[in-house]
């Protein structure tokens, strides 16, 4: 019964601390949720990728669909680093997320303007501009992992 009562307790806890746009029942949740997000934005970049590095032939309207994607996405995992949410699951999130508010808010905040600058680079339909706006964009992503992702 107690042991009950504390689950519900933390539980109560761990929901209130989330945002109200973003209730997430338990951590795993909240991990699962910022995995989803990641990969799928993860999937769209790649598309673009692959035609910003030579790999695909350039189609305008294909790396604009798949940019637009990924901008909109970008918007999404952030708010699922909760509080009390660096366990609970399988993650790789080091403890400096919880630790370096700022500074890790700031890097997804980084993110979601290159990715914007890369939907309307895309929607241009220049391959040079989408070019220098997809390295821009990796870059948020390689520092944000190389500070915030365990190996
Ligand atoms: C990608 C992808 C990332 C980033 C990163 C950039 O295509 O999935 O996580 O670019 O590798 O360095």
């Amino acid at each position: 019964m107690k042991a009950l009562a504390f689950a519900a307790a933390a539980a109560t806890l761990f929901s209130l601390a989330a945002p109200a746009n973003a209730q997430f029942a338990k951590p795993e949740d909240a991990i699962k949720y910022r995995q989803s997000a990641l990969f799928v934005m993860g999937q769209h970049f790649g598309r673009v990728g692959a035609m910003a590095t030579g790999r695909a032939p350039f189609d305008a309207k294909v790396a604009a669909d798949n940019a637009e994607v990924v901008a909109s996405m970008a918007k999404l995992p952030w708010v699922a680093f909760a509080p009390g949410s660096d366990k609970g699951g399988e993650t790789k999130a080091k403890a400096e997320i919880w630790t370096e508010q700022a500074k890790f808010k700031e890097a997804g905040e980084k993110l979601v303007a290159e990715s914007t600058k890369l939907a309307a680079a895309a929607k241009t339909g220049n391959l040079d501009a989408v070019k220098t706006a997809f390295n821009a964009t990796a870059g948020t992503c390689k520092a944000c992992h190389d500070a915030y992702r365990a190996k």
